[in-house]
């Protein structure tokens, strides 16, 4: 643990009415005496003026001492609220600061500004927060709507943390069972079935797959969803996005290779953002800057999160199968693909839809008839993408904010509780043991029980200043 105490302005840069000045750590009650002139009640705003080294005043302010461990970091922490403009702020920490240099009185280690994110990251090594709550006060800071502030607050609360800790309970006892059966090899599938731990994985999976399908509705809320629309030149592409955003923002031409650069437009549905992004078309072209464009649709196939390969239905523009297993090849592995067939407008009312569907490939989550020009299947179309972002269903655990991080987490212990259910099939009980234990360590990843410091160090290297 750091001996040394920690300063910074915790509020946003730029002329305020109040501004903060937050004092973490063992220095942090000598600063109170130096810049207030007296002890303060704990957790109480006193009113007075904020001294500099010769007793004079620097702003007056409301200050609030809170002894540790019932703090924010769990260490002494000192709050001075000044007048917020950036003057005046710094010279309230600066103040701070220079305490460094009075030996008197002062306790062990330095006096310096705060590292991004290192209030929060003292919480969490104090156990105040768990890792997932820590992210959750960066979450909750950035959110930019008001269901994705919701869900990062139930997080911070430990809505999510506390989803995990059930199921890495249910996980011990589990394990307990399976292990105690190890050591009495000659009756243990006698044993296994006296402790029901067929039913008792079967239930795992059951929890582990409602926290998962919160968790990705609460991703999905904090990060958007990128949709990336790609298929050839003139099936509608750049109709598609106008359709969608209730605006010309793209140009439409019957000429093929209109769209060079990507298009970015973001649409709401639901409270979730979604970034749709309009492409070149694809195709073998002689033309430089086309082929930059072509280039950088690539770029968006290989980061889509969902993808919508288009088509023509009228058949008037052939469907290249060769291309779009190219591209199927090149979508990420968490990638979602709706096949949508555009244009359903122009085909005779009596004759069937062609069949359109291509050959089943796991990448692909559906097939859509649509028409830009007159919006038919534009609904479905809509509802396909809120189910992606799997926001089509309430969880039973409620929403909580989430980040990829804890997605994959979950992810990795649903295989690995996937595998287990095969070893006991197969009556490998050891294995079964390894894979259960392997899915607890993947739980255990979410709330930071073991975590690497380069992993924290990432995770509290992203917030800023004074948080
Ligand atoms: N009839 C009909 N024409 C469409 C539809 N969508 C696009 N088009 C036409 O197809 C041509 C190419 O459209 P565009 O959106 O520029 O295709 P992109 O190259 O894939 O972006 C234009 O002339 C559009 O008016 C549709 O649903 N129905
Ligand atoms: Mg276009």
């Amino acid at each position: 643990m750091s001996r040394d105490t920690i300063v910074a302005i915790a509020t946003a840069a730029g002329g305020g009415a109040v501004g903060i000045v937050r004092v973490s750590g063992p220095a942090a009650r000598f600063i109170m005496q130096e810049v207030c002139g007296k002890a303060l009640a704990a957790r109480h705003a006193t009113h007075l003026p904020f001294l500099d080294g010769r007793g004079n005043p620097i702003d007056d302010g409301l200050a609030i001492f809170f002894p540790g461990p019932n703090s924010y970091t769990g260490e002494d922490v000192l709050e001075l609220h000044g007048h917020g403009g950036i003057g005046v702020l710094s010279a309230i920490l600066n103040r701070c600061l220079l305490l460094q240099l009075n030996a008197t009185g002062r306790p062990a280690g330095r006096i310096r500004l705060a590292e991004p994110g290192e209030f929060t990251r003292r919480a969490f090594l104090n156990d105040k927060l768990d890792l997932a709550q820590a992210e959750a006060v960066a979450d909750l800071i950035n959110a930019g709507s008001e269901r994705a502030a919701q869900s990062a607050l139930a997080s911070l609360r430990g809505v999510f943390s506390r989803a995990v800790e059930g199921l890495q309970q249910q996980l011990i006892d589990l394990r307990v069972r399976v292990e105690a059966c190890l050591d009495f090899p000659e009756e243990d599938l006698e044993f296994i079935a006296r402790e029901g731990v067929a039913q008792r994985l079967l239930e795992i999976q059951a929890s582990l797959k409602e926290t998962l399908l919160a968790a990705q509705q609460g991703a999905a809320l904090r990060d958007g969803l990128r949709v990336v629309l790609v298929g050839a030149p003139n099936v509608g592409k750049s109709s598609l996005l106008n359709a969608l955003s209730g605006q010309e923002v793209a140009l439409v031409t019957e000429i093929a290779g209109t769209t060079r650069d990507r298009i970015v437009q973001e649409i709401v549905l639901q409270g979730l953002v979604i970034h749709v992004v309009d492409t070149a078309g694809l195709r073998q072209t002689e033309d430089a800057v086309e082929q930059l464009g072509i280039a950088r649709t690539w770029q968006e196939v290989e980061q889509a999160q969902a993808l919508l390969l288009l088509r023509d239905a009228s058949g008037e523009i052939a469907i290249d199968r060769e291309l779009e297993r190219r591209v199927l090849e090149r979508v990420p592995p968490m990638c979602q693909v709706i096949e949508v067939n555009n244009k359903t407008d122009l085909l005779p009312t009596k004759r069937p839809v062609p069949p359109l569907s291509s050959e089943t490939n796991t990448a692909v989550r559906g097939s859509v008839m649509i028409s830009s020009k007159t919006g038919q299947g534009l609904d479905q179309l809509r509802a396909m993408l809120i189910e992606i972002a799997g926001l089509s269903e309430q969880p039973a655990v409620g929403v909580f904010s989430a980040r990829t991080r804890h997605l994959q987490a979950l992810l990795q212990a649903q295989a690995d509780l996937l595998a287990a259910e095969t070893h006991l099939h197969q009556e490998q009980l050891e294995l079964l043991a390894e894979c259960l234990g392997r899915a607890q360590g993947h739980l255990a990843e979410i709330t930071g029980e073991f975590s690497a410091d380069d992993l924290l160090g990432e995770i509290f290297g992203s917030f800023c200043i004074g948080k």
